[in-house]
């Protein structure tokens, strides 16, 4: 397909197997090399316990993107990197080496079995829900926040 109109994508980015901070950095490079894609800004890293999966602490963040891709072949883009960083999926939630998630593409609603948007549960996590409002206070409000603020979440220093 040609390329669209550039719009304003969010990702999320986690990681908890091998060095999940490299993992973080290499993936927010490789997010700029997509087709039609710019990486505009991204957030600092944030370390969690797991939520509902297991293994190691996550590190965690967001990046705003501008890019011409429509939301699949975005979609699309971000597994072919989860894939060159070593995804696998043995079950759901397992542990992993990089998960890229589509929070938002630009004011899109969409709801089928590959895609849903906004993400159906970014507002339940701190982990999400902090570094977005770091680099876009405007999408996360003061009320939302305090309804994860009891999750524990530390901002990554010294990287
Ligand atoms: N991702 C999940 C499940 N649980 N927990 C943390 N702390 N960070 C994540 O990115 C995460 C999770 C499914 O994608
Ligand atoms: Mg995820
Ligand atoms: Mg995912």
């Amino acid at each position: 397909m040609p390329p669209g109109i550039p719009v304003t994508a969010y990702v999320a980015l986690g990681a908890n197997l091998g060095d999940a901070p490299a993992a973080l950095r290499q993936a927010l490079h490789d997010l700029g090399t997509l087709p039609h894609t710019q990486l505009v800004r991204s957030s600092s890293f944030y370390r969690s316990a797991p939520v509902e999966s297991s293994g190691p602490d996550y590190v965690n963040a967001v990046a705003e993107l501008h890019t011409a891709l429509g939301p699949y072949e975005l979609l699309t883009g971000l597994q072919g990197l989860e894939q060159a960083a070593g995804r696998e999926r043995p079950w759901r939630n397992a542990p992993r080496t990089l998960d890229l998630d589509i929070l938002r593409y630009g004011e899109l609603e969409l709801d089928d079995p590959v895609l849903t948007l906004p993400h159906p549960r970014m507002l339940e996590r701190a982990f999400v829900l902090q570094p977005l409002a770091e680099i876009a206070p405007t999408l996360v409000s003061a009320e939302q926040l305090l309804k994860v603020e009891k999750q524990v979440i530390s901002r990554m220093t010294g990287l």
